[in-house]
């Protein structure tokens, strides 16, 4: 038997993009991890849609876990078109087999997100694959949840490569989670919790190919595998209209909490640029914060990991 006292507690809070749903799917198949709560922070999405479809994959997967929408805004909003994906990813069939159950209304996401530390019987980690603007306030409005963080696992940020933000007055340097609320990264920098980020310079290494997607149709008819094939197709299109590849960024985070030697680590001291051309950028320097930072990735490994996470035991065919 599992001693659940040994296992993870992890406070998941995620934007609702589609390799977010790929990462709450794959939360819901570690037998290591304690899913504690679900917030989505209204980002890379249409928040409601987003909660939609977050509840419909947990019911999919037989696991009830409270979930909350977040309220607060970000300076910097995502473009519409990627948000969108939200309203395809909630309206595929295998998400909607049957009828929805109904919930009772939670506190919005950043209230939730403080009772939820501050009731954990143990110290949680903060697993964040959307900006950290919920979990900035539960630091500035109830600074004791600090100790009850044992890590933050974030994906965000660029360091030795360019970001990924493509927009008028910027300098392309920083990574959109850090971009939509630079401030709330910096606040969690000012705290003492420790933090993992998987920045864009490991998480490039992960794109999604086709040949990855097709290999999920060799496992068609099983609910789990037809959702992540559905959700990895929802990402195509992606090289075309930005010129840039749609990756496993947030899957690659998430497998952390797996196999979390799937990446090397280096700490690397860390500031954010806040302000002007550059904010969202995460610049190295000798007086920065310590972080976690992975330098490195089995890129491999992680698909195999992937793959066999969200795959039943023997392929339907091979
Ligand atoms: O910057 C990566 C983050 C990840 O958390 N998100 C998507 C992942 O959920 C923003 C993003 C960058 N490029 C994108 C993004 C794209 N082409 N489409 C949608 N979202
Ligand atoms: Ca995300």
């Amino acid at each position: 038997m599992t001693d659940t006292s040994r296992r993870r507690q992890v406070l998941f809070d995620q934007d609702g993009a589609p390799d977010d749903l790929l990462s709450l799917l794959l939360l819901t198949q570690y037998d290591n991890i304690d899913l504690r709560g679900v917030a989505v922070t209204p980002a890379d999405c249409l928040p409601r849609p987003a909660l939609s479809a977050t509840h419909k994959i947990l019911d999919l997967v037989g696991r009830d876990v409270p979930t909350a929408v977040g309220v607060l805004p970000g300076r910097n909003p995502f473009p519409l078109a990627w948000r969108i994906d939200a309203l395809r990813a909630d309206a595929l069939p295998v998400l909607n087999q049957r009828d929805q159950r109904t919930r009772a209304d939670a506190l919005p996401a950043h209230e939730q997100l403080a009772t939820w530390l501050m009731r954990a019987p143990a110290p949680v980690t903060v697993l964040a694959t959307g900006p950290l603007t919920n979990l900035a306030w539960c630091l500035d409005h109830h600074p004791h949840v600090e100790s009850r963080i044992e890590e933050v696992v974030f994906m965000g940020g660029a360091l030795d490569v360019a970001g990924n933000v493509r927009q008028p007055d910027h300098d392309g340097s920083a990574e959109w989670n850090v971009f939509w609320d630079p401030d709330a990264l910096k606040r969690v920098f000012d705290s003492s919790v420790p933090i993992t980020m998987f920045p864009l310079d490991v998480t490039n290494r992960v794109p999604v190919t086709l040949d990855f997607v097709r290999a999920f149709g060799r496992h068609y008819g099983w609910h789990v595998s037809d959702l992540a094939g559905s959700l990895l197709a929802l990402t195509f299109g992606t090289l075309e209209t930005t010129g840039l590849p749609y990756c496993c960024w947030d899957s690659l985070t998430t497998s952390y909490l797996a196999e979390p030697d799937i990446c090397t680590f280096e700490t690397v001291r860390c500031d954010v640029i806040t302000r002007g051309e550059s904010q969202g950028r995460i610049v190295q320097t000798p007086g920065g914060r310590p972080v976690r930072c992975a330098r490195a990735v089995d890129a491999d490994r992680f698909y195999q990991h992937f793959l066999d996470t969200l795959t039943p035991g023997e392929p339907s065919s091979s």
